[in-house]
């Protein structure tokens, strides 16, 4: 890159203007070569910039679009830059990751680089449409609001039948659970075909809110192409479904958006399998936060984001900042609804709770089917901890009056707060 205009990505004395995008980088360049220097270049790339100087890039075009760093800090590898508005197409979260996590990632001489945080201006995430329902939305619905939505997974994650899976989803509704889901890699199958699927779980929701009385759902897991998702989306509503799921991040944050932009009325369920391919490195990639971020814009409704405590990675500082987000303010979008999700146990719901509250999903896969005395017992089990949780009793305590509990606890461990 030329030095004319290099110097002028930085603009360390200046505020952002209040519509830019601020990008937090952690940025080390390779041996060799300089911080300041490569920062500029990492500016240039994401904006109006290449390796040389240009003759069309004009002075005009560069005040108006250049994109410009406005922090650094070469001990901690920070780089902060601030991209004018003008750079993004409004609603289009494929264009604006092509420019804030686009070609940067491939240039040579950076060593280090992960997309720490971004933050938007009100005129940028008011140009989505967000949650349709959201965390309040699906609090109504449930009329659950002081303790958290009880959740299983389906297990097996892939096997059963449409009928076996509706007569299972049927006992543990029946048992204190409510939300069943699918898993990532079930969708339209040989063995359990969407369709047959949803029908027979319709039936079985309706018999069991008849004799329970109260509301339950079942996230269907619609992750196809994006055709195809709508039209598995559009049965769901025609057959009397109320959720559906997309795995985020390998179907791509367009089809989520494009999932949203119909107006379906259904609860959009994020399962985020495959994100620590690029989250999981703390030198390289995009962090959840961001994924977060982005799927809010996208309009999920409840993302998986991790539990600190089960047997996924996610550390505590990460995934508190990350459910925080979640359920704070984001321009005029509605708050998103966390999932704690990944081989949680009724012993385990304690410390859960303590650290990330009581405004969550709690799911359970192993952690339910897996009880000593079957499903039933382990829906019972779950139901009876989060119950435990709710009314500030410790587990060990509560356990001496519920056998399902007191025999998970024996079988997968307790873990106090
Ligand atoms: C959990 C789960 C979920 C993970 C995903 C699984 O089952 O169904 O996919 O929670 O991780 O297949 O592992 P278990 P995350 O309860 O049996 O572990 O929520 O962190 O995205
Ligand atoms: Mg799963």
């Amino acid at each position: 890159m030329a030095n004319k205009v290099e110097s002028s990505y930085l603009n360390l004395n200046k505020k952002p203007s209040k519509d830019d995008i601020v990008v937090t980088f952690k940025m080390n360049p390779q041996k060799g070569f300089d911080f300041i220097k490569t920062a500029q270049e990492l500016a240039a790339e994401s904006s109006v910039g290449t390796w040389t100087e240009i003759t069309t890039l004009t002075k005009g075009i560069f005040q108006k679009l250049a994109a410009k760093i406005v922090y650094l800090d070469k001990e901690k590898s920070v780089v902060k830059i601030a991209y004018p508005i003008q750079l993004f197409e409004k609603g289009n979260i494929a264009q604006l990751l092509s420019t804030i996590s686009g070609n940067i990632f491939s240039l040579k001489k950076i060593k280090i680089l992960r997309l720490e945080d971004v933050e938007f201006s009100p005129r940028y995430i008011n140009s989505f449409l967000g949650p349709q329902i959201g965390l309040q939305g699906i609090r109504k619905l449930y009329k659950i609001h002081r303790r958290s939505i009880i959740g299983c997974i389906i297990k097996p994650k892939v096997g059963l039948s449409p009928e076996k899976t509706a007569k299972l989803a049927y006992e543990i509704f029946s048992n204190g659970v409510d939300l069943i889901k699918d898993d990532e890699t079930l969708t339209d199958m040989s063995f359990c075909r969407f369709e047959k699927r949803v029908r027979e779980m319709v039936k079985a929701i309706n018999s069991v809110e008849k004799k329970s009385k109260s509301r339950k759902i079942f996230v269907f897991n619609v992750t196809a192409p994006a055709d195809e998702m709508i039209k598995r989306a559009a049965l769901v509503k025609k057959l009397g479904g109320r959720c559906v799921m997309v795995d985020i991040i390998t179907s791509g944050f367009s089809a989520l958006q494009y999932l949203r932009n119909q107006n379906f009325g259904l609860i959009i369920h994020g399962h985020r399998a495959g994100h620590s391919a690029f989250t999981r490195n703390k030198d390289w990639g995009i962090s959840m936060l961001v994924v977060a971020k982005i799927a809010r814009l996208a309009g999920i409704d409840e993302l998986h984001t991790g539990t600190v405590v089960g047997k996924m990675e996610g550390d505590r500082e990460e995934v508190v900042s990350i459910n925080n987000f979640l359920r704070s303010k984001f321009g005029k979008l509605k708050p998103v609804l966390p999932v704690a999700s990944g081989g949680l146990h009724p012993g385990l719901v304690e410390k859960l709770v303590k650290i990330l509250g009581k405004d969550l999903v709690i799911n359970f896969g192993g952690g339910l089917h897996g009880h000593p005395l079957g499903s039933a017992a382990g829906a019972r089990a779950v139901y009876q901890a989060i119950d435990a949780v709710t009314k500030g009793i410790p587990l060990n305590r509560y356990a001496q009056t519920y056998q399902e509990l007191k025999l998970a606890l024996e079988h997968w461990g307790y873990e106090k707060k």
